[in-house]
């Protein structure tokens, strides 16, 4: 049962934290759901992650990616009430004020559950995995507790946009040991800080960003969305990755053109 409903009102982004975001391409926000809402999404995510995971080899027989994290995408098509949070204009308006634009539409969203023991998140950038022709599109991390350092909270390298060094790297061992070199060479700050209950992060498609293994015995568990201006073209895809996405997340639409396929809905529009 949700005790407040914080999901149906307004967050107020202060001018000031426009301007850190667009400085740093990150950003941590407090307070954007209340613990209850967090219980009942804890709940009702777990449900679906659970039904819908076919990731069963122990640890040890994966690669470094399938230690990360278990991923589950779309999970809005599901279920009813997981859409409204990721439909929640809420969170769609902060994407918007940060980004500063005037609309954003959705690209996907995506559960990413580190299981007790799992690995560590190696540096990446996601828009290498994105077929998108402008760099205004921003991921809602949303955890579903609080998490501690132990359990692998999300971290970023702050202004790791502008690197552009990396940016051709999967996911991977090779990513991990690369950009970090890169990153430390160029002298960006690594921001690792744990999240409270209801906080949540807001970083760009370009800004490098990892987490490091869970040594708890609790999965950590968090729910994604990822958001795009509402004018984002499709771009001619780079690689097998963007080919996909394509195919997956806006199945239809063209090169050159603006994404509005009917996985792709505008989630907030300024009046
Ligand atoms: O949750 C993680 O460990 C990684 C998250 C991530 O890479 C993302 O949200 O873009």
């Amino acid at each position: 049962m949700i005790d407040s409903f914080l999901l149906r009102e307004p967050y107020r982004v202060t001018k000031a934290q426009i301007r850190f975001y667009q400085k740093y391409r990150f950003i941590k926000l407090k307070n954007v759901l209340s613990s209850g809402e967090i219980g009942y999404y804890n709940d009702v995510i777990s449900a679906s992650v659970d039904e819908l995971n076919r990731e069963k080899r122990p640890m040890n027989d994966r690669d470094t990616y399938s230690k990360a994290f278990i991923q589950i995408t779309n999970l809005w098509r599901q279920d009813e009430q997981i859409k409204k949070l990721v439909f929640s204009p809420r969170l769609a308006q902060i994407a918007a004020q940060l980004m500063e634009v005037s609309s954003v539409r959705l690209y996907h969203d995506q559960a990413l559950f580190k299981e007790a023991g799992g690995g560590y998140t190696p540096w990446h950038a996601d828009q290498y995995y994105w077929p998108l022709e402008s760099d205004r599109s921003i991921t809602a991390w949303i955890p579903l507790q609080e998490t501690t350092l132990k359990m692998g909270a999300l971290e970023f390298s702050a202004g790791s946009h502008e690197l552009i060094d990396g940016r051709g790297l999967p996911i991977g061992d090779d990513s991990e040991r690369m950009v970090n070199e890169a990153l430390r060479k160029g002298g960006f700050e690594h921001v690792i800080e744990p999240f409270d209950l209801g906080e949540v992060s807001f970083h760009a498609g370009w800004t490098y960003h990892r987490a490091a293994p869970n040594l708890t015995s609790e999965t950590r568990k968090v729910m994604c969305t990822i958001y795009m201006e509402g004018n984002m073209r499709l771009k001619n895809p780079e690689n097998e990755h963007q080919k996909l996405d394509w195919e997956v997340w806006c199945p239809g639409s063209t090169i050159g053109d603006v994404i509005k396929t009917h996985l792709n809905p505008i989630l907030f529009e300024r009046a």
